[in-house]
C-alpha cells in the first residue's frame, strides 16, 4: 500500500531489548518512508521519564532517524501509552512526531476514526486504573519530573518491577479490554460523524473485531507488539490490514 497511513504501538524500545531496535530502524528505512503517515499510538518506548533523557545516545539516534523519516514529507504522530506518557514538546522537536491527546479522532480516508493507546479500555484491571488515575495528575507529574533524572529512573525501574509482579497475579481476561468500556467512548465521541473504526494497541492481542454502537457497526482493530516480530495495520480509502514485519 503506497501512500497509506500506518499504525505502530507498543514496540517498548530500549537499549536492554535489541530486536526489536533493529526491527524499527529496518521499518523506517524499508516501509515507512512510501507511506503518507505513520502513527505511533503508545509505548514506543519502554518507559520515559521526561525529556531529558534524550541526552542519551539511544534516544537521541532513535530521534534522529524519525527526524529524518519526517524531512521525507512523511507525517508522523504521536498518541502517549502507559509507559511513555511523559513525552513532551522537547521529545516532539526533536523526532518531528505531532503529539496527539489520548483519545484522538481523525478523519481516515473518509472514515470517522478513533485512535487510542487502549489502557483506558482495561476497567477491569482496578489497580491499574487506580495506579493510572494517580500518574496522569498533572500535579502528580510536575512533582515527579522535578526530582533528578537518575531518581526518575530508578523509580521506573521500581515500578516496572511492580508491573511485573502485579501482572503475575492478575487474570488474563482482566487485562483484556471491557467492552461497556469501549461503549462509552463511543457514546463520549457521539458528536457527527460517529466513529465507525477504532484503533488501539496495549493488550498485545492483534485482531480485528467488529462491534454495534447505536445500529451502526464499528470495526476495532489492535496493533501487535514488537517484542519477537514487528508488525503494523495499514490503511488507505479501500480499507485496513495488518501485516507482519519479521
Ligand atoms: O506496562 P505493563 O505492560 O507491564 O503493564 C501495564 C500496567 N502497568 C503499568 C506500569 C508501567 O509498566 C510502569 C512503567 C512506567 C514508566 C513511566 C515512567 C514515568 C512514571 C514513573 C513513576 C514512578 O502501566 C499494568 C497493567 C497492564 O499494563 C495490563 O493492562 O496490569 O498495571 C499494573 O501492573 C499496575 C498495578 O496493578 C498497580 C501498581 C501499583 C504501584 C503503586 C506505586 C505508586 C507509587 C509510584 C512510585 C514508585
Ligand atoms: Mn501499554
Amino acid at each position: 500500500m503506497t501512500d497509506a497511513a500506518l499504525f505502530i504501538s507498543d514496540l517498548h524500545l530500549t537499549p536492554e531489548r535489541p530486536l526489536p531496535v533493529r526491527l524499527f530502524y529496518r521499518f523506517i528505512q524499508e516501509v515507512a518512508p512510501h507511506a503518507q503517515a505513520l502513527y505511533v499510538l503508545g509505548d514506543f518506548l519502554e518507559a520515559w521519564v521526561g525529556d531529558d533523557a534524550l541526552l542519551e545516545p539511544f534516544y537521541r539516534d532513535l530521534a534522529t532517524a524519525l527526524k529524518s523519516l519526517s524531512e521525507q514529507g512523511v507525517l508522523l504522530f504521536f498518541l502517549p501509552g502507559n509507559r511513555d506518557f511523559l513525552v513532551g514538546p522537547s521529545f516532539s522537536n526533536a523526532t518531528g512526531l505531532t503529539l496527539l491527546p489520548d483519545p484522538s479522532r481523525i478523519d481516515l480516508f473518509g472514515m470517522p476514526t478513533l485512535l487510542t493507546h487502549g489502557d483506558q479500555f482495561c476497567t477491569d484491571d482496578v489497580a491499574y486504573q487506580d495506579f493510572r488515575r494517580q500518574v496522569r495528575d498533572p500535579a502528580w507529574q510536575q512533582h515527579f519530573l522535578a526530582q533528578p533524572l537518575q531518581q526518575r529512573l530508578a523509580l521506573a525501574k521500581a515500578l516496572r518491577e511492580r508491573s511485573e509482579h502485579a501482572k503475575a497475579d492478575k487474570k488474563p481476561a482482566i487485562m483484556d479490554v471491557n467492552g461497556e468500556a469501549i461503549r462509552a467512548m463511543l457514546a463520549s465521541e457521539a458528536l457527527n460523524p460517529p466513529i465507525r473504526r477504532i484503533i488501539h494497541g496495549h493488550t498485545h492481542r492483534p485482531a480485528r473485531h467488529e462491534h454495534e454502537f447505536n445500529g451502526l457497526s464499528v470495526e476495532r482493530w489492535v496493533l501487535p507488539d514488537w517484542y519477537e516480530s514487528g508488525g503494523y495495520l495499514a490503511c488507505d480509502a479501500d480499507g485496513c490490514r495488518l501485516s507482519d514485519f519479521p
